[in-house]
């Protein structure tokens, strides 16, 4: 019987108050995981404890920035005391600036830097030890289209996306060994907060002309749901994937395969 069971295990995922990181934490939770999450507010913290409990989950919250090294080696620890071994590791706290690159300053490029690539990097470096002292894990990096494509103002997250897709490869090369592995999924585009100002209304009432994009762009002809994410990713959670090491699950409707709707096809 394949087992997709993640009952018993430890899952933490990272800036998942909501989102793509609620949604997945939810799937998680509905195979038997328990949840931990953090954000970098208390506030939000909170809200998400209070979004996981109306969704019937006993989440364990805390207020982390995945930047910060220290306060990430004290969380992993916490975690650990009060919760118990991390099985799981999921990378999704990431933000975006869309920015045409001349106008982006250095600072700018590496805030998004450190939180989308250095953040997953300093998160993995302190739940990998624990992992193998118990005999393998799982650590799942949230990638993006913007892993393999370009596209104008988000040369910053690209880059980031870029290489986490090979952070992620060289995770599962280093540390396949001790049973650990490590992959990505890589969504499409997703309605949730942080792609909202891609699909507001015209004042005209008509779509926004990146939505009208990503719709031509798209086999499936919408948008995905952060719910579309959760099964990928318990599947990479679970005992049914402990072969699969270092691959990039694109959750995308089919973009990356598609040219594209051509015109007079609408
Ligand atoms: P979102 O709605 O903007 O949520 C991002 C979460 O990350 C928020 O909870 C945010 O907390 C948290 N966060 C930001 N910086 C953090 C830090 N330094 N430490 C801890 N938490 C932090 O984004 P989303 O759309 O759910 O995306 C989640 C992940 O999927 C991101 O990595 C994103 O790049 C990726 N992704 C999204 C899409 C899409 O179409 N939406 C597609 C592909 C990949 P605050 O609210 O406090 O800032
Ligand atoms: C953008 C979008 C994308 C999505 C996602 C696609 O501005 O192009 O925000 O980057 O967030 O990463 O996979």
């Amino acid at each position: 019987m394949v087992d997709f069971s993640l009952k018993g295990k430890v899952a933490l995922i990272t800036g998942a108050s909501y989102g793509i990181g609620f949604a997945i934490a939810k799937g998680m939770a509905g195979a038997g995981a328990t949840i931990v999450f953090n954000d970098i507010k208390q506030e939000l913290v909170d809200k998400g404890i209070a979004a996981y409990k109306e969704a019937g989950i006993e989440a364990h919250g805390y207020v982390c920035d995945v930047t910060n090294e220290e306060a990430v080696g004290e969380f992993v620890k916490k975690v650990t005391e009060e919760v118990g071994h991390i099985n799981i590791l999921v990378n999704n706290a990431g933000i975006i600036m869309r920015i045409p690159m001349l106008d982006m300053t250095a600072a700018q490029f590496r805030k998004v830097i450190d939180i989308d690539l250095n953040g997953p990097f300093i998160m993995a470096k302190a739940v990998i030890p624990d992992m193998i002292e118990q005999g393998g894990g799982k650590i799942i990096n949230i990638c993006s289209m913007m892993s393999e494509l370009g596209r104008e103002t988000v040369s910053a997250y690209a880059a980031a996306k870029g290489g986490l897709k090979m952070l992620t490869r060289n995770i599962a090369s280093e540390y396949g060994k001790y049973n650990i592995q490590c992959n990505g999924i890589g969504p499409g585009y997703i309605a949730t907060p942080q792609t909202a100002p891609l699909r507001e209304l015209q004042p005209d009432g008509s779509r926004h002309p990146f939505d009208q994009f990503i719709i031509a762009k798209t086999p499936a002809e919408r948008w995905g749901e952060a719910e579309d994410l959760a099964g990928p990713a318990v599947f990479l959670a679970s005992p049914a994937s402990d072969f699969v090491n270092g691959h990039i699950l694109y959750v995308d409707g089919g973009i990356l395969a598609y040219i594209g709707k051509q015109p007079g096809n609408e």
